[in-house]
């Protein structure tokens, strides 16, 4: 859906002011959007996955772990697909106060995408390199977004999420690197052309939420600080965009579901040219696993 379609709209939970700068910046941070209540209950349930990781000294389909993850030191990058781990994330994600977000920003029809949970460990976890969305998962147009709750208070140390104001409208970045292989990211050369004097930082308290469009070159540095910085990822789009490679589909019964508004008759189609990713039919790593040349973890999630 066009954004002009979608501003006509009334919105349900943002402020217009809101809906416009996401349309002109490709980001928004809103502080303490998610109430106490829904971080107590996520938490919990996301207590439990670190210490079931603690079993685990590789990553797996579940947990992508940081090489030096042990049962005693726990350091996890990533749980994979939380809303298929537990249902209580995909209560969040489905009927959580963020829909009402997806769809002042993507018009009346949703569709889910997919959902990971970063933590970005504490005393040095991973960077995320400047990437865009849209060459991992391509679609007939970008009505794709991702909202991330940081379920921590956030500061400058502990590797919020950065987003280069206006990059949506920009080109689609190369995400392979000189040999032909997906890199996750842009090349150095691709950086160095980047405004990064104007990268926006997304920090906010505990229960803030990031969003970005599927375009939006964004990334976050390593947090160096002595908390761990949980960020529950969901992605969405309007129901006109059509997925144009299979992944994540093999990965999950929810990917494509419609969580609010009936399913498109017609799919809407941009002229945008996008190189398309490797077929990951056969399994897939993680950001972190990729943009930091390991084997990784099979058929984890973005
Ligand atoms: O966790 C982060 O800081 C960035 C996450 C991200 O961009 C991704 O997983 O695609």
């Amino acid at each position: 859906m066009k954004p002009e379609q979608i501003l006509a709209r009334t919105p349900k939970a943002l402020c217009q002011s809101q809906r416009e700068q996401f349309f002109h910046d490709g980001y928004l941070v809103i502080d303490q959007f998610i109430d106490q209540e829904w971080l107590d209950r996520l938490w919990a349930v996301t207590h439990d996955f670190i210490e079931e990781s603690r079993q685990h000294t590789k990553s797996n389909e579940k947990f992508d772990l940081e090489l030096e993850h042990s049962a005693e030191n726990p350091r996890l990058r990533r749980l994979s697909w939380p809303t298929m781990q537990h249902e209580l994330y995909w209560e969040f994600a489905s009927q959580g106060p963020i829909v009402d977000v997806a769809e002042d920003l993507l018009g009346g029809d949703v569709m889910f995408h997919h959902s990971k949970l970063n933590f970005k460990w504490s005393g040095g976890g991973e960077e995320v390199k400047w990437h865009q969305d849209f060459p991992f998962y391509p679609h007939s147009n970008p009505s794709v977004l991702a909202i991330g709750l940081y379920m921590n208070d956030v500061d400058d140390q502990m590797g919020p999420m950065g987003a280069i104001p206006g990059s949506q409208k920009g080109p689609i970045y190369n995400h392979y690197n000189e040999r032909n292989l997906w890199a996750g990211g842009l090349s150095d050369a691709d950086v160095g052309t980047l405004p990064l004097d104007s990268v926006g930082w997304m920090k906010g308290n505990a229960g803030s939420i990031t969003v970005h469009h599927c375009q939006t070159i964004h990334g976050s540095l390593p947090n160096n600080s002595s908390r761990m910085r949980p960020l529950l990822i969901n992605a969405y789009k309007s129901a006109d965009a059509r997925s144009l490679t299979s992944y994540p589909d093999s990965e999950s019964k929810q990917h494509s579901t419609l969580i609010r508004g009936t399913p498109a008759r017609w799919a809407e189609l941009s002229p945008a040219l996008c190189r398309l990713p490797p077929d990951w039919s056969e399994g897939y790593t993680s950001i972190f696993a990729i943009q930091q040349k390991e084997g990784g973890s099979p058929r984890a999630a973005k």
